[in-house]
């Protein structure tokens, strides 16, 4: 049974939670000019682009999510996503991704082989089973019982790089990201072109979605933050979104996304959401984060967006207003 101080704390809370999402949405009326998108890394300008199709012409967020993501998971340049993404140690090329709508609905696949659109079977998972997540082969056998075609995700580069890492087969997966990156980008110390997209609609709704194929010869079924939800996911349409990139072990560790939005929650800006996110991580890991890279994106219900990541070298890019393309280099924590 609940006391009488422990009642009157609770409405305590419950009025400030309910003073701050009038304040939150009170803001937004004032403030957002919908609608709006946000991604991971600068080559993600293209999704932001076609999710903006539907942006514009007053769609869902969730659609425009979902149509955005597919254009990275498509992209054979892309060795973080989809389609020419890197295999894991033994040749595979295993996918992840989430999908998260303004009503809470969710779904995610995890480790799923031979489906070039993740992101898409993740928002059947949500839309047509009882279930969240579904993986490996069960998640294989829901997509092609829904109508997606088994193809072959290895590319002919994608394999060639692989090829070259079965030399050494050294499995140290942050050295592999470093020397990804260095052959693309000298100097630089990451290898991650993970998309995590979020998105506010004409009517104020937010959804989001993340998709990769994961770190680089990783083990096999070996799962990292993006298709969990509340790690590299989370979207609370009361309060704001955020997604994150990186080395998904540590993002995992701190429910990163869902780390974020609640910080937004009790006031936060998004890029101070985002911050402490990341030193939330930086605070508990500190001496086994050598070389790697974690980005957080963030968006709130007023529709401000923010980032930050540990290191030097993240970038975003969003679309707002008349559709205008911004790339921005994300605040950090640690120099290189
Ligand atoms: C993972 N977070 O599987 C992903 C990797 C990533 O850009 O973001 N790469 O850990």
């Amino acid at each position: 049974m609940i006391n009488r101080r422990k009642f009157l704390r609770h409405s305590v809370l419950s009025t400030g939670a309910i003073l701050l999402a009038q304040q939150l949405n009170a803001k937004s009326k004032l403030e957002v000019k919908l609608p709006l998108v946000i991604s991971t890394w600068a080559p993600n300008v293209k999704a932001n682009k076609a999710a903006w199709e539907i942006l514009s012409k007053s769609g869902r967020a969730i659609d425009a999510i979902e149509k955005g993501v597919m254009v990275t998971e498509a992209d054979p340049e892309d060795t973080s996503v989809g389609y020419g993404g890197l295999p894991d140690r033994d040749g595979r090329v295993t996918l992840d991704a989430c999908i998260m709508d303004e009503l809470g609905g969710c779904g995610s696949v995890m480790c799923i082989e031979n489906i070039i659109h993740p992101v898409s079977v993740a928002r059947l998972v949500m839309e047509k089973t009882p279930h969240v997540v579904l993986v490996g082969e069960g998640a294989y056998a829901f997509a092609l019982q829904q109508g997606f075609k088994k193809e072959n995700l290895l590319t002919p580069n994608s394999e060639k790089i692989w090829k070259e890492w079965l030399k050494s087969s050294k499995y140290n997966p942050m050295e592999t990201m470093k020397h990804m990156k260095e052959k693309r980008a000298p100097g630089s110390i990451d290898n991650h072109d993970t998309i995590g997209m979020l998105a506010m609609d004409v009517n104020g709704n937010l959804s989001g979605a993340c998709s990769t194929s994961g770190m680089a010869f990783k083990m096999k079924g070996r799962v990292g933050d993006s298709p969990i939800i509340g790690a590299g996911l989370f979207v609370d349409n009361e309060v704001g979104a955020a997604t994150a990139t990186g080395v998904g072990e540590e993002v995992i560790r701190i429910c990163g996304s869902h780390t974020g939005v609640e910080e937004m929650r009790y006031g936060k800006s998004p890029r101070e959401a985002c911050q402490i996110a990341v030193e939330r991580m930086y605070k508990l890991r500190k001496n086994n984060l050598n070389d790697m890279q974690i980005g957080f994106i963030a968006v709130n219900k007023s529709g401000e967006m923010g980032a930050f990541a540990l290191r030097e070298g993240f970038n975003y890019c969003y679309r707002i207003g008349e559709g205008v393309d911004v790339v921005k280099d994300a605040e950090f924590l640690l120099k290189n």
